[in-house]
């Protein structure tokens, strides 16, 4: 199995599975990421995933030995199987969290990048490889850089193709957060269940509202900001905050969704 997928109260674990070379991607590893996200927003009792690699990396990217010998167009063919598996991560009415346990490279890094908040141990790195094979950042590596560290560091990260430590990373904003090893996977089951026992709608709601402001001016975003605010005052969960405001207690969202 190239994945594993863990049901927890409340939230999936997914799990790269292929630890033997570092959880490289393949087509069937991607196909299988795409079904197994699919059916975390599909059962409305979970209401958040993580993200997460078997061993010592969390992903080294494309499996460079099923390209050797394909050509251009084979390989440019694989981005039809990768990029669905960014945009659906992009979309996906759950909050994504990344546990990197360790090295995430070339797609593997931008995979990660994908997710709405990452986690990485102290020990683990993230390099844009792409150069260092003669290939560009893809997986969204050329829109997630530099909107997340500035166009400087995007540059430097592309081109030179060096590791990235997980604390320099942190410090960037690049990720979330860097923590110790040993402390990694309770953080982010820990992160992972406070999501997931949020206002599951109006989380999707503030992912799409973020999504979406790349692309629009001010006075667009403040429509969108009004429609999407529109759907997240007709949810019970924010007539269970205001409830719970008033009676001074903390509230117990249910997380309904459509
Ligand atoms: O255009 C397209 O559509 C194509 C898509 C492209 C997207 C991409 O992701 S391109 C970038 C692909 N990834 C890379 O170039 C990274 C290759 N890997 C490395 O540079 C290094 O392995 C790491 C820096 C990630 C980690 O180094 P290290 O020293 O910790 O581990 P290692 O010894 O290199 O790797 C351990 C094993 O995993 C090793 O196998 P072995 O010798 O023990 O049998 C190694 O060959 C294997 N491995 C690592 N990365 C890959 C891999 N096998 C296949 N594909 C890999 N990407």
């Amino acid at each position: 199995m190239t994945i594993l997928v863990e049901t927890r109260p409340g939230y999936r674990v997914i799990t790269l599975n292929r630890p033997e070379r570092l959880n490289a991607l393949t087509v069937e590893m991607a196909e299988a990421l795409m079904a197994a996200l699919a059916g975390a927003e599909a059962d409305k009792t979970c209401r958040a995933v993580l993200l997460t690699g078997a061993g010592r990396g969390f992903c080294a990217g494309q499996d460079l030995t099923a390209i050797v010998g394909a050509s251009a167009d084979e390989i440019s063919d694989l981005l039809d199987h990768y990029n669905p598996l960014i945009s659906r991560l992009r979309t996906l009415k759950l909050p994504v969290i990344c546990a990197v346990n360790g090295v995430a490279a070339g797609a593997g890094a931008n995979l990660a990048l994908a997710c709405d908040f990452v986690l990485a141990a102290h020990s683990a790195s993230f390099v844009q490889a792409f150069a260092r094979i003669g290939l560009i950042p893809d997986c969204g590596g050329t829109w997630f850089l530099p909107r997340l560290i500035g166009a400087a560091r995007a540059r430097a990260l592309a081109m030179l193709a060096d590791a990235l430590p997980a604390e320099t990373a942190a410090q960037w904003g690049l990720i979330w957060q860097a923590v110790p090893d040993d402390r990694l996977m309770d953080d982010a089951h820990g992160l992972t269940a406070r999501l997931a026992g949020g206002p599951t709608s109006a989380l999707a709601l503030v992912k799409r509202a973020l999504e979406e402001s790349a692309g629009n001016g001010l006075d667009s975003q403040l429509d969108l900001e009004r429609d999407l605010q529109t759907e997240a005052a007709a949810t019970p969960d924010h007539a269970e905050g205001l409830r719970a405001f008033l009676e001074k207690r903390p509230p117990a969202f249910g997380g309904g969704r459509s």
